[in-house]
């Protein structure tokens, strides 16, 4: 079966572009059962706003004569799949429209509100997909395919159960890079030249109650070993001269023996790579830091989310600011930079603790920041409190555009008003500025050429680092 896969362009414009290594594993795997998958990757093609047009898009989907079209799926991203998906019918009515990821693991029932759709994959897809395709080409019956859901006779949408976890994640085939358009992943803040994803594990062994993680991993952790991950950064830097990597994994840090074993092949390898992590404060050591940063980490990312112990505890992060004012000054101290997360609007935030918020961060003195708005994303425990609270009992899917985090309150759950809680978000990224360009005297000195221009660049950074980037470990 010839099937396109769609990573849909992102509705906010950062000047950055994620490759999308989850549609192209699901290419690697498909193809090795003898499909013909391709990849169209919206996100690095489309850079304005006013670029997106959902019949252009349709148009270019369905130039492949693909039997199957399937959209990558996160929330913010829903409403343009529908827009795209129902050109893509127009065009060819007997199109197989499928959609994965994220968004639809954690409401398999409120994706199916268009005809457009006919199936969704929940959850873990590589065998699932192959299931669906095989079925497809032979003409036989889908419906007792695992972690398909479907529309019954009567309309009513039928999940099924899942199949259990792929129980050797290194037999996984590399993404199939081939098929994406390596010259378009650049970053300008963060690497030199091209760069490239990768995921080492999957699943996270935190429950936050904000985190969509578990939603398609359920809190199961499944680690690829060292060489196996080794051997993927090697083919990219021989084969593809890709040295720079962000790696997507929720929590690269979990089990440190893995860690130390990854950045000892990493040097011994001599592979000459920059990269870039997602950390949890309680797993930083003195130790691991000199052996991330040897082996060519440039920034680590870490989710603090809250400033209130109060606040920190209630979502599940199961951190103190003790531990997270530990970590930071060990990644100090061994000069590694970090970028520190913050959310803005939890379940109980207050004036004070917001406050609180925008002080810790200040105090941790990362070298970047990002202060995120809560936002209740599907099948997150944030998503089953607003219910609760029928603060979403009739939500309109095609207004899941405003599910960024940024620049909108999709749904509040704190105590202040949703006014208040994007003045905070201003506020914190105002304040934080301010007391860098105090503690960075060249940057502080009064305006005018060079130092001028260093001032701008440190609010561009923010502005491509902030507002698109990706993870909340
Ligand atoms: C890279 C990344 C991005 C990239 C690109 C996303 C992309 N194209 O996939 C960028 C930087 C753009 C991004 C942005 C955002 N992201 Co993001 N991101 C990630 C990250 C770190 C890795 C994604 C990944 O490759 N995972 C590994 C692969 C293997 O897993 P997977 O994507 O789930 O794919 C599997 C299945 O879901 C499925 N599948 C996926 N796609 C498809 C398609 C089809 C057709 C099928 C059948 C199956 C299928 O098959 C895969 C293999 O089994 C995840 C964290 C995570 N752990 O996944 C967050 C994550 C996906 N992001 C998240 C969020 C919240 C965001 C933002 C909404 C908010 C923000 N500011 O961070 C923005 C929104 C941007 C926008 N406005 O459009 C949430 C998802 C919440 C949701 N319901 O949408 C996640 C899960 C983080 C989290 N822990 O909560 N993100
Ligand atoms: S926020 Fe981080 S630590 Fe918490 S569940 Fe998500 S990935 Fe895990």
């Amino acid at each position: 079966m010839r099937i396109t896969l769609i990573n849909p362009p992102n509705v906010e414009f950062t000047g950055t572009f994620r490759p999308p290594i989850n549609i192209a594993g699901l290419a690697a795997y498909v193809r090795q059962f003898g499909h013909t998958p391709n990849i169209i990757d919206f996100e690095a093609t489309i850079s304005k706003h006013s670029e997106i047009d959902a019949e252009k898009m349709a148009t270019e989907i369905m130039a492949n004569n693909p039997h199957v079209v399937g959209f990558s799926t996160i929330t913010p991203r829903y409403p343009l799949i529908i827009h795209t998906a129902r050109f893509c019918k127009k065009i060819n009515k007997d199109v197989i429209v499928i959609l994965g990821g994220t968004h639809v693991s954690g409401e398999p029932n409120n994706v199916f509100h268009d005809l457009s759709i006919d199936y969704a994959i929940v959850g873990e897809s590589e065998d699932p997909l192959v299931d669906l395709l095989n079925a497809l080409e032979q003409k036989k019956d889908v419906r007792n395919i695992e972690n398909l859901a479907y529309r019954g006779d009567d309309g009513q949408v039928i999940v099924n159960p899942k199949r259990t976890f792929i129980k050797d994640v290194n037999s996984l085939p590399f993404p199939a890079w081939d098929l994406l358009p390596l010259e378009k992943y650049r970053d300008p803040v963060m690497f030199h030249k091209n760069y490239m994803g990768i995921n080492t594990a999957r699943g996270c062994a935190w429950d936050c109650n904000f985190c969509a993680s578990n939603v398609v991993w359920e809190r199961k952790v499944r680690m690829r070993s060292a060489e196996n991950v080794v051997e993927e950064l090697r083919q990219l830097v021989e084969n593809y001269n890709i040295n720079e990597f962000f790696f997507y994994d929720d929590t690269y840090t979990t089990h440190k023996a893995r860690v130390f074993e990854i950045c000892e092949l990493i040097i011994k390898n001599k592979l000459d790579i920059r990269y870039f992590v997602n950390l949890r404060a309680d797993t930083m050591t003195e130790d691991l830091t000199i052996a991330l940063k040897e082996s060519g980490l440039i920034l680590g990312y870490l989710g603090v989310e809250s400033g209130d112990q109060r606040i920190l505890d209630q979502t599940g992060k199961g951190e103190s600011k003790e531990e997270i004012r530990k970590a930071c000054a060990i990644m100090r101290k061994q000069k590694l930079p970090f970028t520190c997360s913050f959310i803005i609007g939890h379940p109980g935030d207050t004036h004070e603790s917001i406050q609180a918020t925008i002080d810790f961060a200040k105090e941790l003195d990362s070298d970047q920041v990002k202060f995120l708005i809560a936002t209740p994303f599907p099948g997150t425990e944030l998503y089953r409190l607003a219910k609760k609270l029928g603060k979403i009992e009739d939500i309109d899917p095609m207004k899941f555009d405003d599910y960024t985090c940024y620049q909108h309150v999709a749904v509040n759950l704190s105590e202040v008003s949703d006014e208040d809680l994007l003045l905070y978000q201003r506020k914190a990224y105002e304040e934080y500025d301010l007391q860098k360009r105090r503690i960075i005297p060249e940057l502080s000195h009064p305006a005018g050429g060079k130092n001028k221009k260093e001032i701008e660049h440190k609010k561009d950074s923010r502005a491509y680092h902030f507002t698109g980037a990706t993870n909340d470990s």
